[in-house]
């Protein structure tokens, strides 16, 4: 016998994978509980008065949820403005800033700097950096022992890909760029790279 929570599992999953004969033929309608699409900008877009739901109606909004984020994401893989890895969805706006304004904007825009924690990860940043030809800082700097790197976070740094005798900074070079091959360099902080965030 399968549990409840299978049977949710499978239903968000179906609904994950299906992308056709929706038909929604008079304009998308908005899940419960939420507004449709404005008009005239997405910033106008508003959470209503939420109704209360009984188990059924709050698990249907979660799958009909689900569904609109994975064609949101669909729509946006396709036009290659994310990449993603394992749960992390990567995204660069084509502008480019030093180190801290990188971190920064990435902040603002609910997410962080790059940094990637396994080899499909470093691929994801690396479609951006060769798309735009630039290369990015990545969440990595340089711990209180020079020459010791660590994530943003504090963490030890469980996956590394540093160019060949890279990083040679000496503590002199606080930060990581990503190169246009995927490999690092630890480097000043003070360039202009590509600002990538993940999610
Ligand atoms: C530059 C600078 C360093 C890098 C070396 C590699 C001369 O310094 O980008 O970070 O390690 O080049 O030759
Ligand atoms: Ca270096």
């Amino acid at each position: 016998m399968l549990s409840p929570q299978f049977h949710k599992v499978f239903g968000v999953a179906f609904f994950l994978l299906t992308c056709y004969a929706q038909g929604n033929p008079a304009g998308i309608p908005p899940v419960p509980g939420f507004t449709g699409l404005p008009e005239d900008g997405i910033a106008e877009a508003f959470i209503s008065d939420f109704p209360s739901f009984d188990n059924n109606e709050m698990e249907d909004v979660i799958l009909q949820l689900g569904s609109r984020i994975s064609r949101l994401e669909g729509v946006l893989y396709l036009e290659g403005k994310i990449t993603a890895s394992g749960r992390k969805i990567f995204a660069t706006n084509g502008k480019t800033a030093d180190f801290y304004t990188t971190v920064q904007k990435c902040k603002q825009a609910g997410g962080c700097i790059a940094t990637p924690g396994n080899q499909g990860e470093n691929a994801a940043i690396l479609y951006f950096v060769k798309q735009f030809n630039k290369y990015a800082y990545l969440g990595i700097k340089q711990s209180v022992i020079p020459g010791k790197f660590r994530s943003l976070s504090g963490a030890e740094l469980n996956y590394t890909n540093w160019y060949l005798s890279e990083p040679s900074g000496k503590g002199k070079e606080e930060c990581v760029e990503m190169y246009t091959d995927g490999t690092w360099n630890d480097k000043k902080c003070n360039q202009n790279h590509l600002i990538v965030c993940q999610f």
